[in-house]
């Protein structure tokens, strides 16, 4: 399938999607929304891709909703958009399909991301970020609040006083200060984002898949679960794991003294 907007590549078990509008450092319009979405959904049916990368071409990883298109549509006398249709059919079914998708999703964050980009970013599982790369919720600058999930993600992963800091503010965050506040898993050399996101992916990939998507789907759960309510469903779930060729073959392997080969079934 060949996309408009966006690169799509099946490797090893591994699908990379890469924003690619480097010239408006890969901003969002309507088509990169779909494209986005259309990837995931082969994501999520597609059995042989087990890990997905998410990452931008170019010297940005995305600068959120293209401003152009606002502007212009301003520019004609145009009434005030429905900011909160646009998320309702364009971003938050991304936000959904990420956090729903029983596989994990790597993002590579290469450079800049900013407003509906940065928030965006946080929405994946392993997030890894080149150290020139920023994070910047721009919304402030154009009237905005955080959306893409922003205001729920930022305070459960940094606090309140530096997610209100960086909303209210819109100061860039840096990939350092970013992984030290614990926003991101990791930061890499520049040159080395993409060969340790894949080699992340990779071992992702090469993974229990039912069980790494299970336990996205927990750690979703106890986002509101009572610790009662989470035991119940560590227990459900393991119950249906260890029915699972892949626990068979992980205890197998340990006795065995050798690396498991995991089908992923
Ligand atoms: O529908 C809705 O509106 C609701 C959804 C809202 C969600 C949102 O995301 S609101 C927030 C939107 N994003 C921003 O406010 C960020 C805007 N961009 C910037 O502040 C800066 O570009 C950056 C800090 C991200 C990077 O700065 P810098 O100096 O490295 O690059 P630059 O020169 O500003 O940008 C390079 C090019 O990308 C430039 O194009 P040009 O002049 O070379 O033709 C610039 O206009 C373009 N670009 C950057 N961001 C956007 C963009 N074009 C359209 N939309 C953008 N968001």
């Amino acid at each position: 399938m060949t996309f408009e907007t966006i690169l799509f590549d099946v490797s090893s078990g591994v699908a990379t999607i890469t924003l690619n509008r480097p010239d408006k450092l890969n901003a969002f319009i309507p088509a990169m929304n779909h494209d986005v979405m259309a990837a995931i959904r082969i994501c999520t049916t597609d059995d042989s891709i087990r890990a997905v990368i998410l990452t931008g071409a170019g010297r940005g990883f995305c600068a959120g909703q293209d401003l152009g298109e606002r502007a212009a549509h301003f520019a004609l006398g145009g009434d005030p958009p429905d900011v909160g249709e646009t998320l309702d059919t364009l971003y938050n079914p991304l936000v959904r399909a990420i956090r729903a998708l029983k596989k994990p999703v790597v993002v590579a964050v290469n450079g800049v991301a900013a407003g509906a980009g940065a928030n965006l970013a946080l929405n994946g599982d392993i997030v890894i970020a080149a150290r020139s790369a920023k994070f910047i919720e721009a919304f402030c600058k154009v009237g905005l609040i955080p959306d893409v999930g922003g205001t729920w993600h930022l305070p459960r992963l940094v606090g309140r006083s530096r997610s209100l800091g960086m909303a209210l503010l819109g100061h860039p965050v840096s990939a350092e200060q970013a992984c030290e506040w614990g926003l991101i898993w990791a930061v890499a050399d520049d040159d080395a984002l993409i060969t340790e996101a894949t080699a992340i992916a990779q071992q992702l990939a090469a993974g229990p898949t039912k069980a790494l998507g299970a336990m996205k789907q927990a750690f979703n759960a106890s986002e509101s679960n009572t610790l009662e309510a989470q035991l119940d469903l560590e227990r459900d779930t393991q119950r249906i794991m260890g029915q699972s060729d892949d626990y068979r073959e992980g205890v197998t392997a340990f006795t065995e003294k050798r690396k498991a080969d995991f089908k992923g079934r």
